[in-house]
Parts: C-alpha cells; structure tokens; sequence
C-alpha cells in the first residue's frame, strides 16, 4: 500500500503540537516521578501519558503501522519492514522536572528501514525543527541551508561532562583529550534537541555514550537533510533496535574526531 508522506508529515506535526500543550498544562500541577534502571534514570506519569497520546492516536488513523516508544508501548515485534513510528515522548525528562524547559518531544517515521519524516519539538521554546526524507530540514518553516565547517579547534561541541570524569567508562581519555582540543563544550542534556542543535549550526558535533533508537531515530533524518552525518564512535551506522555510542556531526569534523580521537575500540 502507498504512503501519503504529505499527508503523514501533517498528521504527524499536529500531534506534536497537541502534545506539546498536553505537557505544558502539566506543568501548573505536580508531577509523579520515578527512578528507573538508576535512581537519576527518571520517568514521569507524562512521559508515559504522552507516549500513550500517541500511540492511541496511530492505532487508530493507521493501524497497520508499527510503533516504538521509550516509555515500554512498544509492539510485541516492533517490525522494521513497513512503517514505524519511533517515538521518545519528552527526550531531556531531568530537564523537564529540574528546569521545566530544556526538552522535546522526538517523532520518527521509517519506511522499511528508511527515515522518512523526523520531528523534534522544543515544547518551551515552541521550536520545531523537522525533516522530510529529500525535502529538506526546517526549524518552524525556514528551511536550514547545508552546513559550513568550523575547524577543530573553533568548534563548540555537545557532552555530558560526567563521561569525561567517570572511571568506569572506556572513552574517558579519548573524550578528555577532545574537551580539550574543541573551542568549548555544551551540555544541554536532551540528545533529541543537540542532534538539532547540529543540524542548525547551533553545534558542530554531538556525542553520547549511551543512547537508544528512539533518542536519536527523529534527529537522524534532520541531520540527514543538511549534510550532517550521525553513527556510533566507530563511524558504523546506528541501529533501529539497539543502543549505544553516538557520534553526530558535520562531515569533515566527523571524520577527523573519529579517526584522531574516538573511532578505536576501547
Ligand atoms: P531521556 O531524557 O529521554 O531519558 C541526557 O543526557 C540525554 O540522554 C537525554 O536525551 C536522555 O533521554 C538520554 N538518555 C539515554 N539514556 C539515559 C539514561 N539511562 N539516563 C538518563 N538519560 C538518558
Ligand atoms: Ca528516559
Ligand atoms: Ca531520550
Ligand atoms: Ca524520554
């Protein structure tokens, strides 16, 4: 069956703005917390009432799409072949509940294996920047031009700091060496809106050590659009199923980070 991709990227954009309200009238009221898989690990009742709000609203205009979600409604399979929604209801919920701003709502849809329509709405700032598969990127309607280059060392990069201090984790030198090299480090702690903050020339590089297919699914195709390329540290392509490092960037930086600082195995 044939997609109206028009039609979709539309439906799609108005279920994120009402969503957006969705959260913003939260925000009067006090909010249910919880810890997940560690106690800074949190998730509210908005993340998963939010997630929900979605996935009610694609069962039921298409119900022959698959669904992936952060919060755990996801499809017994989740198939890659078809269509899937791919979906973190508010990517930075430590900002959410810290700051109440800082977050964004992450909308993907792939297409056997494709990105087609990426989403990320900043509720707070009311800024959505989305990318339509071969159409180009837009931040509330303007399309962005491809991006320029800055070398190495006048370029600001997004990190959590907390990577670079942490004995456990195997990048620590290499990430070290890197904050060290860059003109200045960011943290803005929503991977969703630094993967956009890259496509927008806001950032020259974004990474993580630790993200999951719905944290960078929307910003990939939006990067995709500008001539921003997204992999893991290795420069090997992300997986749709499985988390892990994160490497967003502008080209040439892209390359060089990888091969001077990042790309061994650690
Ligand atoms: P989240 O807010 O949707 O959980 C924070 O630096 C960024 O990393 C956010 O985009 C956050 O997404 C993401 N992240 C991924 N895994 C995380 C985890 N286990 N704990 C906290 N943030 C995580
Ligand atoms: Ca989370
Ligand atoms: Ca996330
Ligand atoms: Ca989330």
């Amino acid at each position: 069956m044939s997609v109206d991709w028009l039609e979709l990227e539309k439906v799609a954009t108005n279920w994120v703005y009402e969503a957006g309200h969705k959260i913003k009238k939260t925000l009067a009221g006090p909010i249910d917390i919880e810890s997940k898989s560690n106690p800074d690990d949190l998730v509210t009742e908005v993340d998963r009432a939010i997630e929900a709000f979605f996935y009610e609203k694609i069962q039921e205009a298409f119900p022959e799409h698959y669904f992936l979600g952060e919060e755990g409604i996801s499809d017994e399979e989740p198939s890659l072949d078809g269509t899937v929604w791919i979906i973190d209801p508010i990517d930075g919920t430590m900002n959410f509940i810290h700051q109440k701003q800082n977050f964004a709502i992450s909308v993907a849809i792939y297409h056997n294996k494709v990105g087609m329509i990426g989403l990320i709405y900043d509720v707070m700032r009311d800024e959505l920047f989305h990318a339509h598969r071969g159409k180009g990127a837009f931040l509330n309607g303007a399309e962005l031009p491809p991006v320029k280059e800055r070398p190495l060392h006048e370029s600001v990069i997004g990190l959590n700091a907390r990577w670079v201090v942490e004995e456990t984790n195997p990048y620590r030198n290499p990430l070290k060496a890197l904050v060290r090299d860059v003109r200045s480090i960011r943290s803005y702690g929503s991977a969703a809106l630094e993967m956009a903050y890259v496509a927008s020339d806001r950032l020259d590089g974004y990474l993580s050590v630790q993200l999951s297919p719905w944290d960078y699914a929307a910003g990939m195709i939006i990067l995709n659009e500008v001539g921003c390329v997204a992999s893991n540290f290795q420069g090997d392509p992300l997986s749709l199923t499985d988390s892990g490092t994160l490497f967003a960037s502008k080209p040439h930086l892209h390359k060089e980070i990888i091969s001077i600082y990042i790309g061994e195995e650690y």
